[in-house]
């Protein structure tokens, strides 16, 4: 029986990508490197799921890594290159540049009404999420969450399923009465691997990615209704 919805954050509640991309940008330039990622760099770069990941794959790619530095300097580069991303993220977020995506917001209030617990379950940061929900949802914003896994404490990232096994076991849920909405092909291998039945809403940057394990997959929530979710989830089910 359908119990939980667990939601993925970039992507799935909000168009972020163009803003993390932005923050990226921002915090290169900062730090006087002269990388610049474009839009189809970034698409590809999604492959690796975390900021920091991002990152240091990015930077594996150029074969140029610095011989010279020790491995704990380039550690604290990557955070530092981290740490300016995610405050000029959170600025973009304050400053209303991400918008929530349709029907996600009305979805989550009928979830609640209907008595589904709500959970959330990605590799982003803290202070992404807040940012974000406060703005969408009020200073309440986690009271409508029961349990939120994010990269502080989840540090395996999607594709691995360690987000979701922790999400479940907070909440003592069987993965078959739960239901993961994802945006991504790295999410969507994430919760499959943890057993949740999967619904892809894909975005601009996701859109061809293979879905073929998908519950289902729906260009966005606007037309989705409890009652949708529970028919499809039963059909996975029985
Ligand atoms: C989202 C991510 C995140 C953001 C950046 O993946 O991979 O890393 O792009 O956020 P998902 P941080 O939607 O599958 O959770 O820089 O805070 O990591
Ligand atoms: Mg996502």
């Amino acid at each position: 029986m359908l119990k939980a919805l667990i939601f993925d954050v970039d992507g799935t509640l909000a168009d972020t990508e163009m803003a993390h991309l932005a923050a990226f940008n921002h915090a290169f330039a900062e730090m006087g490197l002269d990388w610049r990622w474009d839009v189809p760099l970034y698409t590809r770069l999604l492959s690796v799921s975390g900021g920091k990941e991002r990152i240091t794959a990015y930077w594996q790619s150029l074969g140029d890594m610095p011989r010279e530095v020790n491995a704990s300097s380039l550690q604290q580069t990557i955070e530092r290159l981290h740490e300016i991303k995610t405050a000029a993220y959170e600025q973009a977020v304050n400053d209303g540049l991400v918008q929530m995506r349709p029907g996600v917001l009305p979805l989550l209030h009928e979830a609640a009404q209907a008595g589904l617990t709500l959970a959330v379950a990605t590799t982003t940061s803290p202070v992404n999420i807040a940012a974000l929900l406060r703005k969408a949802m009020g200073p309440d914003w986690r009271l409508h969450f029961q349990v939120i896994e994010d990269a502080s404490t989840a540090p395996r990232k999607k594709p691995h399923p360690m987000v979701y096994q922790q999400v479940l076991s907070r909440l003592a849920l069987r993965p078959q009465d739960g239901l993961a909405v994802e945006d991504s092909a790295n999410g969507l291998q994430a919760a499959c691997a943890a057993g949740l039945p999967t619904l892809i809403t894909p975005n601009a940057f996701t859109l061809g990615q293979d879905f073929a394990a998908a519950l289902r997959v729906v260009p966005d929530l606007s037309d989705v209704q409890v009652a949708h979710l529970r028919q499809w989830h039963a059909r996975h089910t029985h």
